[in-house]
């Protein structure tokens, strides 16, 4: 990992600029400092997210060779069998909330949850955390912040929905939030850092 001024510089290869958005913000604190990249991340065909992250980090890695993070995520539905989980991406932009909400009509167990799986690469090591938030499927999408499925899902202790809470709540409770703070104290432990 490159340190400039004492921060930690880390490519985060994704074609979504909310994850990128987070990210920085759940990192504030931290002393790593986020760098998009126009590197195309290559998804395998899987059903652990696992998997698709550290495949992808890789392929990225071996393209340009420098630090880098990759994430994949998905919401995982208890009663759809984990649906849509790793095909999350497709699944929202095929038939987005209100299909969800559709698929889910008369069923009365509405547990679901979001899990986000982060590699990092950095010099000898290819490190992968998990992050998860356990919650709901509310009646109907709700709310404007956010994206993605944020407005149909309730974490757990709260009556609202991601999108309703807003993203200064979001990235505290967040399956981002869950990955990307358990990187940055990876990171922190790692002094000094070898590139
Ligand atoms: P990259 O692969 O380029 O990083 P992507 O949006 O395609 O961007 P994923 O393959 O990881 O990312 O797909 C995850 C999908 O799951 C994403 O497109 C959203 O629809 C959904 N998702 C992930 N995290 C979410 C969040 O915090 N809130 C709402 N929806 C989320």
């Amino acid at each position: 990992m490159s340190k400039k001024e004492g921060r930690i510089k880390l490519v985060f290869v994704t074609s979504n600029e909310h994850k990128i958005k987070e990210a920085m913000e759940i990192l504030g604190k931290w002393n790593i400092q986020l760098e998009g990249s126009h590197v195309t991340k290559i998804e395998v065909q899987d059903d652990c997210i696992e998997r698709i992250s550290r495949y992808a980090a890789i392929q990225a890695y071996n393209e340009i060779k420098k630090p880098l993070i990759v994430e994949d995520s998905g919401l995982f539905i208890k009663a759809l069998n984990g649906f849509p989980g790793p095909y999350s991406s497709y699944v929202q932009r095929k038939i987005g909330n209100d299909g969800i909400v559709k698929l889910m009509e008369n069923i009365s167990d509405r547990r679901a949850y979001f899990k986000a799986s982060l590699t990092c690469i950095c010099g000898q090591y290819v490190k992968t955390f998990n992050g998860i938030v356990h919650g709901s499927i509310s009646e109907e999408p709700r709310g404007r912040e956010g994206f993605g499925f944020d407005p149909i899902f309730i974490p757990e202790g709260y009556d609202r929905t991601m999108a309703e809470l807003g993203e200064r709540i979001k990235n505290t409770i967040s399956h981002r939030y869950r990955a990307f703070t358990q990187l940055a104290e990876w990171v922190s432990r790692q002094k000094p850092l070898k590139p």
